[in-house]
C-alpha cells in the first residue's frame, strides 16, 4: 500500500488563470473557463449545489453508480481506476467497492488541480481499501494526462457528474480522443453524461431558489479579484443560466448591471463592460444517446453499455477502445489474420 502524489503545477502556476483572463475578458464576447470555478469556495459551493433538490444529475448518477457498479466491475475487470477531476471521489468510492469486492482493484489514480483533496482523499481510500496503491496527479486534466503512468493491468479512466460537457463540441472530441490513449487495448471509459430534457428542468437546475448557484457563478469574480489583483464588484453582476436548444447546452453568464470598468493590476489590464453586457463562464452540454454514440466514435470509442436512472434524467456510459484490425482479412488469398 502506498501514496504517491505528485504536482505538475508549478510555483506560481494558477492552472492558466492570467493566460485565460487576458485571452478572454480582451475578445469582442467576453468568457471566462469554468475550470476557474473551483477555488476553496468555489468546490464548497458546488458540493452545496450538488445537494440542492433543483439539481438532479448528482443523485441521478448515483443511483446509477449504486445499481451498476457491480455490472461494471464484472464487465471490465478493471485493476486501476484514473479518476478525471476527482474531487473528494464521493460517487467513485461505489466503484472502487465494487472492484474491491470483485477483488481485481489495485491502484487509484486521481487526477484534480486541488492538491489537499487529492492528498485527503488518498490518505483516505488507502486506509479504507487495505493493499491499494494511490497515485495522484495535481494538474490540469487538460495539460498534465501525459504525466500518468502506463496501466498495471484493465484500466477505468472515469470522468463523472457531466464535466465533458464543459468542453465545446470540437474540443470534446479531441478530448475524447486523447482519453482514448490512456486506456490501453483492454482499458474501458467511463463517463457521465446530462440528458437532454425539458429545457424548464434543465434550467432550474442552474438557477435555484436559494441562490446557490447565483453566488457560484460570481465567485469567478473573486476568483480573479484574489488572484489577478483586480477589482471586480461581483454583486453588480446578475447570474443568467439557459439552455440554448440549437446547441443543446447550458449556458451560465454574469451580465453587468451598468456600465463599468474593471482594473485587472496583475495583468496591467483595463476592460469595460457595457449596461448588459455578459460575459460567459460555462457551457454544459446535454446529451442524446444518439450523439453520444457520435462523439465516442470520433474517438474511436464504442458504447459497451449506456446506463441511466428510473428517469433517464443522466447517463453514465462505459466505452473501449474500437479494435483496430492489424490486417485486413482478404477473402481465399491464404494470408494469417491476427486476432
Ligand atoms: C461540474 C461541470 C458537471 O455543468 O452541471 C453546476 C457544474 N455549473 N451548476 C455542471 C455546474 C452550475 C457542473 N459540472
Amino acid at each position: 500500500m502506498s501514496v504517491t502524489v505528485r504536482s505538475y503545477l508549478g510555483v506560481g502556476d494558477d492552472s492558466s488563470l492570467g493566460d485565460d483572463v487576458l485571452d478572454g475578458l480582451t475578445r469582442p464576447f467576453k468568457e471566462l473557463p469554468p475550470k476557474h470555478l473551483y477555488d476553496r469556495a468555489g468546490a464548497e459551493l458546488f458540493d452545496r449545489i450538488c445537494e440542492l433538490p433543483e439539481y438532479y444529475p448528482t443523485r441521478a448518477e448515483r443511483a446509477i453508480l449504486a445499481e451498476r457498479s457491480g455490472d461494471i466491475a464484472a464487465l471490465t475487470g478493471a485493476a486501476e481506476v484514473v479518476e478525471l477531476g476527482s474531487g473528494t471521489a464521493a460517487k467513485s468510492r461505489l466503484l472502487l467497492s465494487a472492484l474491491a469486492q470483485a477483488g481485481t482493484l489495485r491502484r487509484y489514480l486521481p487526477v484534480d488541480v486541488t492538491e489537499g483533496m487529492i492528498r485527503d482523499t488518498g490518505d483516505a481510500l488507502a486506509a479504507e481499501y487495505p493493499g491499494l496503491d494511490v497515485h495522484g496527479i495535481v494538474g490540469d486534466f487538460e495539460r498534465h494526462l501525459g504525466h500518468l503512468p502506463a496501466p498495471t493491468g484493465p484500466r477505468i479512466v472515469a470522468m463523472l457528474g457531466g464535466t465533458i460537457g464543459n468542453f465545446t463540441p470540437g474540443a470534446r472530441r479531441r478530448f475524447l480522443r486523447g482519453v482514448g490513449r490512456l486506456l490501453g487495448p483492454d482499458g474501458a471509459l467511463l463517463l457521465g453524461v446530462d440528458l437532454v430534457k425539458d429545457p424548464a428542468r434543465i434550467e432550474a437546475a442552474y438557477d435555484d431558489g436559494a441562490g446557490v448557484t447565483a453566488a457560484f457563478n460570481r465567485n469567478i469574480l473573486r476568483v480573479v479579484n484574489r488572484e489577478l489583483e483586480a477589482d471586480f464588484e461581483p454583486e453588480r453582476f446578475d447570474h443568467v443560466a439557459f439552455f440554448d436548444r440549437e446547441h443543446e447546452w447550458i449556458e451560465m453568464r454574469l451580465r453587468a448591471q451598468q456600465r463599468m470598468t474593471v482594473h485587472v493590476a496583475g495583468l496591467g489590464l483595463t476592460v469595460g463592460f457595457a449596461k448588459r453586457e455578459e460575459l460567459r463562464t460555462e457551457i454544459s452540454a446535454k446529451f442524446t444517446p444518439r450523439r453520444l454514440v457520435a462523439d465516442l466514435a470520433a474517438a474511436r470509442l464504442e458504447p459497451i453499455e449506456l446506463f441511466t436512472d428510473s428517469d433517464a434524467l443522466f447517463g453514465l456510459t462505459l466505452a473501449r477502445p474500437v479494435a483496430a484490425p492489424r490486417f485486413r482479412a482478404t477473402r481465399n488469398r491464404g494470408f494469417a489474420v491476427a486476432a
